[in-house]
């Protein structure tokens, strides 16, 4: 296994005489949970950041569905070129592990980006799923908690509200919408309707928020649990022309959601740090090949965005690339 510093000292010499080779760079693979989608864009930016400052080779290949259909042979190509280390937002909690032990046990070290597998808690001594390394990833338990007490908020606890989400089995969709029944308890006037899934499909999300007023004509809210939830929620509401009547809290920020934001179609969104969690999961990887032990669960920040601080720099640049 490659150590860091040898390999930086090995680029040097090589750079020196005007033939550094990939192969000479320790190498890290980033496999997104699918490559059209602005918080993985970001993600990538901040791995790179890190792998150039760290003399690593970053590899970063993905599929265009959030879909374990479709990661499951892109994670085995990936093998094949055998890095040192992938990081991976697995596409689903049970249905990744096994293909990731395959890669874990062709000699490659596994650490997951934004989601997890099994249940998240790595190197424990516990379960199918205990062989990464470490979780690098937002709180989303509890910014789904935020999310709730926000809607809440908007909609003056009272009234109908349902969740947008992806499809039952990603670890980051299925705890925000936990951290946000959760915070509902605390208001027993919102009826929390049954959860749309829309697998990452943005027009269907649109459709379901029509079809849920037209059997819900009192729905009050909505909380769209990522980034294509939200775009289509939000573009459900308009399309009924019930921009500030229905109100939208929304995960994730790509420019469109804070555009959203500006019109008044959405109260506030939760951005996550994606390109903190590329340079971190780059630099925990970077650890391994050194022969250091790194923490089994590395935590990353969110930004609230709403009307009030929109046009502050500080949280304008924690909007997505695209
Ligand atoms: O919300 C992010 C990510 O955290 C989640 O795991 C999947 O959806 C996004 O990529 C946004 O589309």
């Amino acid at each position: 296994m490659h150590k860091i510093a040898l390999a930086l000292a090995g680029i040097t010499a090589l750079a020196a005489a005007g033939a550094a080779s990939a192969q000479d760079k320790p190498t890290v693979a980033l496999i997104p949970g699918l490559t059209t989608d602005a918080f993985y864009i970001t993600m990538h930016k901040g791995a790179q950041a890190a792998a150039d400052e760290l003399g690593i080779e970053l590899i970063y290949q993905g599929g265009p569905e959030f879909n374990p259909t479709v990661q499951v042979p892109v994670l085995q190509a990936v093998t094949a070129r055998q890095p040192d280390v992938i990081l991976i937002a697995p596409t689903d909690k049970q249905q990744l592990i096994a293909p990731l032990r395959q890669a874990h046990d062709a000699g490659v070290q596994i650490i997951t980006v934004d989601t997890f597998i099994d249940d998240g808690k790595y190197q424990d001594g516990e379960g199918e799923g205990d062989f990464p390394l470490s979780y690098v990833a937002s709180d989303n338990v509890q910014g789904g908690r935020m999310a709730g007490e926000a809607l809440a908020k908007a909609v003056g606890g009272e009234g109908k509200v349902y969740v947008s989400n992806v499809k039952p089995g990603i670890s980051t969709t299925d705890q925000r919408e936990e951290g946000f029944k959760e915070a509902m308890q605390a208001f027993p006037g919102i009826e929390v309707l049954e959860t749309q899934f829309n697998d990452d499909d943005a027009n269907k999300a649109a459709a379901q928020l029509q079809a849920v007023f037209a059997r819900n004509p009192d729905l009050v809210g909505v909380f769209g649990a990522n980034l294509f939830s939200a775009i289509g929620a939000a573009d459900g509401v308009k399309a009924l022309g019930k921009s500030g009547e229905i109100r939208v809290v929304a995960f994730d920020t790509p420019t469109r959601i804070v555009d959203d934001i500006k019109s008044g179609l959405i109260d506030m969104a939760i951005a996550q740090h994606p390109y903190d969690i590329g340079y971190e999961g780059v630099k925990a990887a970077a650890a391994v090949i050194d022969g250091q032990q790194i923490e089994p669960s590395i935590g990353t920040g969110f930004t609230v965005m709403d009307a009030s601080n929109i046009d502050q720099p500080e949280v304008r640049e924690r909007i997505y690339s695209e």
